[in-house]
């Protein structure tokens, strides 16, 4: 922070960087494994900081959430049993626990630190820990997944970026512990950058994907305080002939406009339509 504004420069995304201009630092700690600020913005609710990059802002966070969210679990029959690897904020648990269906909701999230901060000042988020059907784990994702084997029905890896302690979440062993943790019929999100940024890395993702998964598709959403305005998702199934582009399931469109604020059928539909550059590096 300088002069009143974050800046968030990272070699992540050379030569650009979002700024925010600030009202007050409410917290700030070096964590185990990260740096963790927040801070209240003049204009985007508070903001949640690790290791210089914005994890999320109270104003557009739900774009985000409900989309790495209800891409996977609208995209399954019948998920009961759910696994958020990350999250720390609970926003995706939020979302998680809108389905009916769910009886179990478990989340692992590398750092306490980020648990602990959200339920203090990100009480619009962390209320998804408040769901009977959560439980929480602090612990690495990749180790985690380890010890569980055709257990979940839907796990959503809402992660930071890979510079840091969530590099092994992009990896291919990763997706292949994703697999063997999931159901027959499972299906899987994961926080999967951005196509201005990163198209190299999607790229490689995809493709490392697609030799554990038979059924691999890129969605993306927008979002004014990520990146380039917008992130992906990498959207994948054990089940080879579902469509993932088409909601299984859905809630109907004015019971969807009472429960989501940025998530709906058509939305759905049209996150998997990319612009020709992006279209043909994925193909
Ligand atoms: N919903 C907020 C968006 C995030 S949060 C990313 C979370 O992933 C953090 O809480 C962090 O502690 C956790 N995390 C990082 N590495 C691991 C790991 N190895 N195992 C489990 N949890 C981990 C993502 C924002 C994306 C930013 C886009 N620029």
């Amino acid at each position: 922070i300088k002069d009143g504004w974050f800046r968030e420069i990272s070699d992540m995304w050379p030569g650009q960087a979002m700024t925010l201009k600030v009202n007050q630092v409410l917290h700030h700690e070096k964590s185990k494994y990260q740096d963790v600020l927040v801070f209240e913005s003049t204009d985007y609710g508070t903001v949640l900081v690790l290791d210089n990059v914005i994890q999320c802002t109270e104003r557009d966070e739900f774009s985000y959430q409900e989309m790495i969210t209800h891409l996977a679990m609208n995209s399954h029959p019948d998920p009961k049993n759910v696994l958020v690897i990350g999250g720390g904020d609970g926003g995706v648990l939020r979302e998680v626990v809108k389905h009916e269906t769910v009886e179990k909701a478990v989340l692992c999230d590398i750092d306490e630190a980020v648990i602990r901060v959200s339920k203090k000042y990100l009480p619009g988020m962390s209320i998804g820990y408040q769901h009977p059907a959560v439980t929480v784990h602090i612990g690495d994702g990749f180790k985690f997944l380890n010890d569980y084997k055709n257990e979940f029905d839907v796990i959503i890896t809402d992660s930071s970026d890979p510079e840091g302690p969530a590099e092994s979440l992009f990896q291919k062993p990763y997706f292949e512990l994703l697999y063997g943790a999931l159901r027959e019929g499972g299906v899987i999100t994961t926080q999967a950058e951005n196509q201005w940024l990163h198209l190299p890395l999607i790229t490689k993702l995809k493709a490392d994907c697609k030799q554990v998964f038979p059924n691999v598709e890129y969605a993306y959403t927008t979002i004014p305080t990520y990146p380039s305005g917008q992130i992906g998702f990498m959207v994948c199934c054990k089940d080879a002939d579902r469509n993932l582009k088409e909601p299984l399931r859905s809630w109907g469109k004015e019971e969807e406009e009472k429960i989501c604020k940025y998530y709906n059928q058509d939305i759905h539909r049209a996150a998997f339509v990319l612009p020709t550059f992006a279209r043909k590096a994925l193909r």
